[in-house]
């Protein structure tokens, strides 16, 4: 089974819809595989985004995400990363087909309630950035 790393987002924890989002990835067919709530640092939030440092959003897309909890969580499934891309729908909720997460909950291109990783290297890169090798040792 391949794995993939989800963020439920500060606006999703915020509005209470935790629950609802991760029912409707477990009904997409992923396995919730290990799950933690947690407030970023700043600095936490600027080495997960990095890669948009030079981005103009960079700034206030690390002060929302240090806004308020979030859950990552290690999901599971065949085809995990590119089916969980699906799933969510595009970065701009307007963008996003219809049915998918950002389609029903996402309330701008910041506050767009998810987060997946894009790729099998960044997932295996995400996944370790919040949770230990312990956290995946057993076995469901
Ligand atoms: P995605 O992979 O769909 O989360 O989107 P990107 O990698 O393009 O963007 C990374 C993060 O930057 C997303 F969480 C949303 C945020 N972002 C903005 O805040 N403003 C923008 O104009 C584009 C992206």
């Amino acid at each position: 089974m391949d794995r993939t790393l989800a963020i439920i987002k500060p606006d999703a924890v915020e509005r209470n819809l935790t629950g609802r989002i991760l029912d409707h990835l477990e009904q997409a067919g992923f396995r919730i595989r290990s799950i933690r709530s947690m407030r970023l640092t700043t600095a936490q939030a600027e080495e997960f985004y990095a890669v948009h440092r030079e981005r103009p959003f960079y700034g206030s897309l690390v002060a929302f995400m240090t806004s308020g909890p979030v859950f990552p969580a290690i999901l599971e499934r065949d085809d995990a990363v590119a089916m969980l891309r699906h799933v969510i729908g595009a970065t701009d909720p307007t963008e996003a087909a219809p049915g998918t997460v950002r389609a029903l909950y996402a309330e701008s291109k910041e506050r767009n309630s998810i987060h997946a990783s894009d790729a099998p290297d960044t997932a295996a890169r995400e996944i370790r950035f919040f949770f230990s090798e312990a956290d995946e040792l057993y076995t469901v």
